[in-house]
């Protein structure tokens, strides 16, 4: 959009006046903000309004994307670089003497999810709009979002996230659009003269829902789609109790904070339902706006389920086109199939959702009615051809329970994994009987992740060095950053790519040193760890090779200089995790004290990671550590963030880190570690001893007994617990196991830094390959191979 300095700054100053009655510099910078959001407001307002009125006129497909987490992160900045204005707002901010990072840390950052999965549906709906596409994301507008996380004594310590104490400034609450969720109480099924049949409801809570929509600017394409955010509400006029009024109120209080890890508690069943029922409602009350003929519901609607906690979004369009629109059975569940696909996310068994039948069929007693139907027909239609063996497998209700991966797989036309290799695993693991019978329906989608934020946004330094070269075109499309190879022996561009990352690690040094009181050097290598704190993703690996770094530098070896960043959230109910973030804490004030060894190694663990910190550390990473057990990280993300601002991956051969290394060429990543059929062997053989190996090797058993014998203080308890599951379990996750190989590949990188020019010809090769990896693609390819439909402006061209 075409907006000129002053003029912004005049509709700023109005805003601010016409908000708080004030001049700019009367007010505080959280007011400021305010006043900046309205402003930028005004300025997609229409756009947005546009964009709807469009899709009613031309009726062009809908994705709806429904997902329990989203994590959009801050969006005025992110706002502001997609209408094309960040410049020029900024420029004005910086005319009126205000500092636009301190205006843009006011935004509260909304932590309505745990990690990838919420992160991901994220960059999904900014990648649709940016590309063209009609997304629209379903979810829940959590009151608190993930909490804040503090450390005290080395321990985790949560916190509230009162993310709306300050008003969010980008949603709009549409209560017109407002719909009834029911729960609970009796059905009773009455025979119809056209022999569908009529569900009749008695004593059922109801509950209102409210949505709030919030703006899902694409990047300068005038496209501005909807985030759709339900809230609980009682119902107007209605008399609640108060015991009711709390559980209403509760179903959008707080985020589940598991991640990776079903929540088999009620209120997540309540938390699903509520926010699935009100979606499909207002999806079906929109289109019945256009459409008297539902059958007709899939050439203009694709429903995603984002992993099993939307799931059951087959049974409630099932249960309106059965009930209310008086469909029969198999037009019925014809329509839901072709409207429905599915992407899980894990192969782990814990976070395979299932419920306990007699749960679900008391709080959503019609839906359990068709759940045991579906189940019925499914085991009636395929036995004969399948076997008993195989249709017990893969059926949806068994051992009293309804297994909801099952039941998506069932209920949609397509299923995806989210890297190749998690892609293959699933069709030979969990969802291994289904792949046999719907073998069609199984496809791969690799993640994705928005440039516009981890590189445009979060590494201005690098990008303006980019553009010095190819141009900006690659911000637009990011396959474009291929060009970039024909600089791999320039040598005063890589001298410059230095620089730039020797510039972010500084303000990084600096945010650690107000953070944490460590002094970091901003010459040592940056070696960044920030995910879930997980035993599969083997934060416990990081930590026994600088254990090893420490043993070795007061042994007088000389190493290079590194400075270890975690950055970690640890489920409050998962004790293990618990325990290696305080081991972390003590191994760094292990280190960061002592003299002999702090020159050359440090360790900090910033508490609280997030989409917003994540913007900070990423650009200043020299090595990205992607070392999950093979097979058990189903794609990750933060290795496609940390590749492209320049980082060199330390990596198994897991998710999606196989086809990073494909893209980027072989001698761009050290890889170590068993393979992920290696592991499995492995497991179904029983060969492997942990054990065996800490009593062959002096270096494991060396660093095992650090944990209990009393060299790193205050982790008796920890350390114990740690050790056992190494020992007397045998160590699940193959620390051990990998334990030589990732010293050997860290000592590699170690080699490199000793060249940095060679470094920087790699951090290159990383840098111009991770065009692949941008969620434009990942959604382009969903629209092309599972929604049927196409962007209106494709990147690639
Ligand atoms: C989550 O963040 C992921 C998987 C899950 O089943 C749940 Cl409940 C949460 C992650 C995967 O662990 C990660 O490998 C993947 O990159 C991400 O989803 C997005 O697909």
């Amino acid at each position: 959009m075409a907006l000129t300095t002053s003029q912004f700054v005049r509709e700023f100053e109005d805003n601010a006046l016409a908000l708080f009655a004030d001049e700019l510099d009367q007010l505080s910078p959280q007011q400021q903000y305010q006043a900046l959001a309205v402003t930028v407001k005004r300025y997609y307002a229409k756009q947005w309004a546009d964009t709807k009125d469009r899709y009613d006129r031309t009726q062009e497909k809908q994705v709806y994307y429904f997902s329990i987490e989203f994590l959009p992160g801050r969006l005025l900045a992110s706002n502001l670089l997609n209408l094309g204005i960040k410049d020029t707002v900024e420029k004005g901010l910086r005319k009126l003497g205000l500092d636009p990072a301190v205006i843009y840390a006011q935004e509260a950052d909304p932590g309505l999810g745990n990690g990838g999965l919420g992160r991901l549906a994220a960059a999904f709906m900014d990648s649709m709009a940016s590309v063209g596409m009609a997304g629209n994301g379903n979810g829940i507008r959590y009151q608190y979002g993930l909490f804040q996380q503090r450390f005290v004594d080395g321990y985790q310590v949560e916190l509230p996230d009162d993310w709306l104490r300050d008003p969010d400034m980008w949603e709009t609450r549409k209560e017109n659009r407002a719909v009834i969720v029911k729960y609970g109480g009796q059905v009773a099924l009455r025979p119809r003269q056209n022999g569908s049949l009529q569900a009749i409801y008695h004593d059922t809570d109801d509950v209102l829902a409210v949505p709030y929509d919030t703006p899902m600017v694409g990047y300068q394409t005038g496209v501005v789609n909807t985030m759709r955010l339900w809230s609980a509400e009682t119902v107007p006029g209605r008399v609640h109790d108060l015991a009711e009024k709390a559980r209403i109120n509760a179903i959008t209080q707080i985020l589940y904070p598991d991640d990776s890890d079903s929540a088999g508690r009620e209120l997540r069943l309540r938390q699903e339902y509520f926010f699935v029922s009100a979606g499909i409602q207002s999806i079906v009350t929109h289109f019945k706006r256009f459409h008297r003929d539902l059958s007709v519901l899939p050439h203009f609607v694709a429903i995603h389920i984002n992993d099993t906690h939307p799931a059951m979004a087959v049974l409630e369009l099932m249960r309106i086109l059965l009930d209310e629109e008086e469909m029969s059975w198999e037009q019925a569940w014809q329509v839901t199939v072709a409207t429905m696909s599915y992407t899980n996310h894990t192969l782990m068994a814990e976070a395979l959702e299932s419920w306990p039948q007699a749960m679900f069929a008391s709080l959503l007693p019609r839906l359990f009615q068709i759940a045991q139907e579906i189940d019925r027909r499914f085991r009636l239609t395929y036995v004969r051809r399948y076997g008993e063996l195989i249709v017990n497998q893969a059926a949806p209700l068994a051992d009293g329970q309804l297994r909801m991966a099952f039941l998506a797989v069932i209920g949609s036309h397509a299923v995806n994994g989210v890297a190749k290799l998690h892609s293959e695993l699933l069709k030979q693991s969990v969802l291994k009987a289904l792949y046999q019978i719907f073998p069609e329906r199984f496809t791969n989608e690799t993640n994705g992740i928005t440039q516009r934020r981890w590189v445009q946004i979060a590494d201005p330094a690098l990008a303006t060095l980019i553009d010095t070269k190819i141009g900006p075109g690659w911000r637009r499309n990011p396959l474009a950053l291929t060009r970039l190879r024909e600089f791999e022996d320039d040598e005063q561009f890589l001298t410059d790519l230095i620089a730039a990352k020797q510039q972010n690690k500084l303000k990084l040094a600096d945010l650690i040193q107000r953070q944490l009181g460590l002094t970091v050097a901003p010459a040592s290598l940056f070696d960044v760890q920030i995910k879930r704190l997980h035993a599969y993703k083997r934060q416990l690996l990081h930590v026994f090779g600088i254990l090893e770094a420490y043993l070795a530098l007061k042994n007088g070896e000389d190493r290079p200089p590194r400075v270890h960043v975690f950055g970690a959230k640890a489920a409050p109910s998962y004790r293990y995790a618990k325990a290696v973030i305080k081991l972390i804490n003590a191994v760094a004030d292990l280190v960061n004290h002592d003299p002999a060894v702090n020159t050359k190694l440090k360790v900090a663990f910033l508490p609280n990671y997030g989409v917003s910190l994540g913007e900070q550390i990423i650009p200043a990473a020299d090595i990205s550590e992607q070392i999950s057990l093979a097979g058990t990280e189903a794609s990750g993300t933060s290795n496609m963030k940390l590749m492209a601002t320049g980082a060199i991956t330390l990596a198994t051969l897991d998710g999606a880190n196989i086809e990073i290394r494909d893209a980027a060429g072989k001698d761009s990543m050290a890889v170590f570690g068993l393979t992920a059929a290696q592991v499995e062997a492995a497991q179904r053989d029983h060969t492997y001893s942990a054990r065996a190996l800490y009593d062959q090797d002096p270096l494991i058993h060396r660093i095992v007994d650090m944990l209990t014998d009393g060299t790193i203080p205050g982790v008796a308890t920890e350390g114990r617990e740690i050790q056992d599951e190494l020992l007397e379990y045998n160590d699940n996750y193959f620390v051990l196991a990998d334990f030589r190989s990732y010293l050997a590949a860290s000592r590699r990188l170690d080699q490199l830094s000793q060249t940095p020019l060679a470094w920087a010809r790699l951090a290159l090769a990383n840098i111009a390959a991770s065009g692949q990896f941008a969620a434009d693609f990942t959604v382009a390819r969903y629209g092309r191979e599972i929604w049927q439909v196409l962007p209106s402006q494709p990147a690639d061209e």
